[in-house]
């Protein structure tokens, strides 16, 4: 029996970041998060992309081409999509998570989901590093983590086939 395990080290990766301008106040903070956790954890400021959005919806699609480029190891998808009186809330939401669900399988890339859906707006603001953690932060040990995990994996199945 194996067991892969991933190690949280960025050294040589290179990232792109996909983040919504719809309520920048916390987006923001997401995004500083991520870029701030990537490095500190051996990624360097200049192999980090970052575009911006308008909203979540649009996410999907950015995170396609960013991947398409082949420029980037891993994408990490960031926004905030806060409930409000309408059911706009729920399409945006369904949009983003089975857009990135599918991006994400079918071009065989990490994308991480670093979307925060609310029902208000101190929720989202705690999850943006005001109270209980950064999710952007979070999404970039993830990725570090799910990239050499894959990383395993491919060396373990090269090994056998020599
Ligand atoms: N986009 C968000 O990122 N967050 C939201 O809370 C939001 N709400 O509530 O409407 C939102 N809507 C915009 C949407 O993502 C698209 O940008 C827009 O519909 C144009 O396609």
């Amino acid at each position: 029996m194996t067991t892969f395990n991933g190690k949280i080290n960025g050294n040589g990766l290179k990232i792109g970041i996909v983040v919504a301008r719809f309520n920048a106040f916390v987006t923001q903070q997401l995004l500083t998060g991520a870029q701030e956790s990537l490095v500190q954890h051996g990624v360097n400021e200049t192999d980090i992309d970052v575009a911006w959005v308008p909203g979540a919806f649009e996410i999907p699609l950015t995170v396609q081409k960013m991947i398409t480029t082949k420029h980037y190891d891993g994408v990490i998808a960031l926004g905030a999509v806060i409930r409000g009186a309408t059911a706009h809330f729920d399409y945006v939401c369904r949009g983003v998570t089975t857009g990135i669900a599918t991006v994400s399988l079918a071009t065989d890339t990490p994308i991480m989901f670093g979307v925060l859906t609310t029902d208000t707006i101190e929720q989202a603001m705690d999850r943006a590093g005001f109270k209980s953690g950064n999710k952007g932060a979070d999404c970039a040990v993830s990725l570090l983590e799910t990239l050499d995990v894959q990383r395993a994996i491919l060396k373990a199945d090269l090994a056998q086939m020599t």
